[in-house]
């Protein structure tokens, strides 16, 4: 559907767009679109924009990609329909690789994100070929299935946009997660390494920035960001930043767009 440009809305609808032609291509999983929603909610509480906490956050998690021995980004259908390019572009410039991994895991599904990806210009795209999966076998769903090159062996991962049991799975594997969720509350919010609370839309090449700057640090710099940095911490410092936005909104901010009528 085209969106008229002088629509209100008209940058959102866009992107809800891509999310619809996604499950219509298979790429993305019906509850995708459900995902996605409450993901536009939390974004409004934002004001649709990366708050500084956001920017603190990505910048650990980048550090954390820079210095891993092996970081894995793990890419569902929501990721494949949203930021093909953005995250094969975070891969190539943090030294991640790539791995497709599904909750609502189809041949069908990796094969149309195997796709996606390619076109996106991914080289090597992990989770594909059955000759290398491994079981995990704390994760109770098809998110089970990985890859013994990419999240087996990983020491760290990235999960955008993800359901809370496997990164509680990953974390007792002795893994590091950095995950994407603009839910603070969520359980993969609550149990990862570093949680960045931010729209995957802007997170993601907002993170390939940080990572052309921060290699310019070595790396005992980069280790003093990880260690100084609090997940728990920051997910009150996100929280202190939702619950004033609303109040500043409550108490005088809110716009009112009738007022000229
Ligand atoms: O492609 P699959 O089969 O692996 O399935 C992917 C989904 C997303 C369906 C699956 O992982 C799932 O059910 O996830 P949940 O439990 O709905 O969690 C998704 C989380 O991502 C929620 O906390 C949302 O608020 C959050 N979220 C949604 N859209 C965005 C987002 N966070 C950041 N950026 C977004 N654009």
């Amino acid at each position: 559907m085209s969106i008229p440009d002088n629509h209100p809305r008209a940058e959102s609808l866009r992107i809800r767009e891509r999310i619809i032609e996604g499950m219509h291509e298979k790429v993305v999983a019906e509850a995708g679109l459900i995902a996605h929603g409450r993901g536009e909610a939390y974004d409004y509480i934002l004001g649709e924009k990366t708050p500084n906490y956001a920017q603190k956050q990505q910048e650990v998690a980048v550090a954390m990609l820079l210095t891993s021995k092996k970081a894995v980004i793990s890419v569902n259908g929501n990721i494949a329909a949203l930021c093909p390019k953005e995250i094969v572009k975070l891969a190539e410039n943090t030294g991640a690789l790539l791995e497709i991994n599904l909750f609502y895991r189809s041949e069908e599904r990796v094969k149309a994100i195997t796709s996606v990806l390619e076109k996106a210009g991914a080289k090597t795209i992990l989770g594909v070929e059955p000759e290398y999966f491994e079981t995990i076998e704390e994760i109770s769903h098809l998110r089970r299935i990985v890859d013994m090159r990419g999240i087996y062996t990983a020491d760290v991962v990235l999960v955008p946009l993800e359901d809370g049991d496997r990164t509680m799975a990953l974390r007792r594997a002795g893994k590091e997660v950095i995950t994407i969720d603009l839910n603070p509350l969520s359980r993969t919010s609550l149990w990862a390494n570093v949680t960045i609370v931010n729209n995957v839309i802007r997170a993601i090449p907002e993170m390939t920035e940080e990572a052309f700057k921060l290699k310019n640090k070595n790396s005992d710099e980069l280790k003093e960001l990880i260690n100084n940095f609090d997940n728990y911490q920051s997910l009150q410092e996100t929280l202190n930043f939702m619950s004033s936005r609303l109040r500043e909104l409550a108490e005088g901010k809110l716009e009112d767009p009738t007022k000229n009528l």
